[in-house]
């Protein structure tokens, strides 16, 4: 479990903030100035936008809301605020330069590293266990990735490089699918100290016996279902999604062509076949919905997701993880942007669940059946825009994380969310079926 000493606690701030700002200076420091102000796709904000952002976000909760400092520069504010202004039309927005956001963003870091070294973390609730500084962490690993999504929408020679994910060590799982139980669990968390609100509080749920596959869905299989005519047949899929893939013409995931009768993808600016082993990426929660259909299933609930996850059916609790209470380590799960792609299905052994689901952790992220809810007891903390506003129907939930997602920003009680039309996202999914 997390060592919660409040020196043990300092440490980890420390690192967690130093290690995102490595990462963003790796995304926004390998293209130049014209690649960071562009707007690569409509659907995402410019690479300096994210910059300045994090930097803001730092300044509003830890700098004003926490040591109660007036702003560095108030007249920004509203440009870097991410309900001011939709995505599509930050780039004509009066932006911070390159230079100037990258210069911001690191005046606010030395302020709050002072702040870090003087602020004892306990005793009002944000700061309880160092909880702001591990939620600012976090959010700007959540923008990388975010930036990440960027760079994969972008097109021009790649920029950005890593080694693949070594192949599956130690034999295959036994059986394509896991009999989970029935009987009540304990899903979301009271204990975690950096889970965000909506992953709170701990509460138990019932949840009846069901089958879920032991490993993600790949591109092999998701290729028959478009060789079998999957996206020209109505019954598989929801209404709206539909219309979305007969509006756009859409017959594959998102960055596949077919050309000379085999499947392509781009990748980060390169273009390969499409490998059959590795988890399907970059599908909309429809085309995740019809394909489970198609193969005479469904998408798992939330619930059911995180019980296969976290549910130990020997000592009846919920773990921190598949793998147990110990912090992701490289052999559990395909994390952190340390590759650029997820791992074959069959990897990481050492990442199963108690009853042996594979690849929950990392990858790719996986969508559910369930609408983005509040949990029972639900309170917004420490803000209404984190979670809050974004509850409702319109939005499905993904769990898990993805290959590009930090440990930081990661657990078995994590939850994103997204519109189900969404596909540049590093989404894939599993499907279950009732027992
Ligand atoms: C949790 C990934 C849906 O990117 O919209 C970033 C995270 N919240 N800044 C998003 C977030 C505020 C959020 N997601
Ligand atoms: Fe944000």
């Amino acid at each position: 479990p997390a060592d919660i000493r409040p020196g043990a606690l300092r440490e980890r701030a420390a690192a967690a903030l130093a290690a995102a700002r490595a990462r963003t200076a790796g995304l926004t420091d390998v293209v130049g100035d014209p690649d960071l102000t562009a707007q690569h796709s409509p659907l995402m904000s410019p690479l300096v936008w994210d910059l300045a952002h994090i930097g803001n976000q730092e300044e509003l909760w830890l700098l004003r809301n926490v040591a109660g400092r007036a702003f560095m520069r108030p007249e920004i504010n509203s440009l870097y605020d991410a309900f001011q202004h939709p995505r599509a039309e930050r780039p004509k927005l009066p932006l911070l330069g390159p230079e100037e956001a990258r210069r911001y963003a690191a005046e606010v870091r030395g302020r709050v590293f002072d702040l870090l070294e003087r602020t004892p973390l306990e005793g009002t609730a944000l700061l309880e266990r160092g909880f702001v500084f591990g939620m600012v962490a976090q959010h700007e690993q959540q923008h990388d990735e975010t930036m990440l999504i960027t760079h994969q929408l972008r097109t021009g020679a790649p920029v950005l490089a890593a080694p693949d994910p070594a192949p599956p060590q130690g034999p295959p799982p036994e059986a394509p699918e896991v009999l989970v139980p029935g009987g009540p669990f304990t899903m979301g968390t009271s204990a975690e100290p950096w889970a965000l609100d909506n992953e709170r509080p701990a509460h138990v749920r019932e949840v009846a016996a069901f089958w879920i596959d032991t490993l993600p869905v790949t591109n092999a299989a998701y290729q028959a279902f478009i060789a079998d005519g999957g996206y020209t047949d109505p019954r598989w899929w929801a209404a709206e999604g539909w219309e979305q893939i007969r509006a756009h013409d859409i017959g594959a995931p998102l960055f596949w062509r077919r050309e000379a009768g085999q499947w392509l993808r781009r990748r980060f600016g390169v273009t390969e076949p499409v490998p059959d082993e590795e988890p399907v990426l970059h599908v909309s929660w429809y085309e995740a919905d019809a394909y489970a259909r198609w193969a005479g299933r469904r998408l798992p609930t939330e619930a059911e997701w995180e019980k296969a996850a976290r549910h130990d059916p020997v000592t009846g609790r919920s773990r921190r993880y598949p793998w147990g209470d110990a912090d992701p380590a490289p052999e559990h799960a395909n994390l952190g942007q340390r590759h650029l792609r997820p791992a074959r299905a069959g990897c990481y052994p050492a990442g199963a669940s108690p009853l042996g689901v594979r690849q929950l952790i990392g990858d790719v992220w996986e969508w559910t059946a369930s609408d983005f809810l509040p949990y029972p007891g639900f309170r917004a903390f420490p803000y209404r825009e984190y979670s809050e506003v974004f509850f409702g129907p319109e939005h499905k939930v993904l769990r898990g994380g993805s290959f590009a997602v930090d440990p930081v920003a990661c657990r078995g009680t994590f939850r994103n969310w997204d519109l189900p039309v969404r596909r540049q996202i590093f989404s894939g999914f599993r499907t279950a079926r009732d027992v």
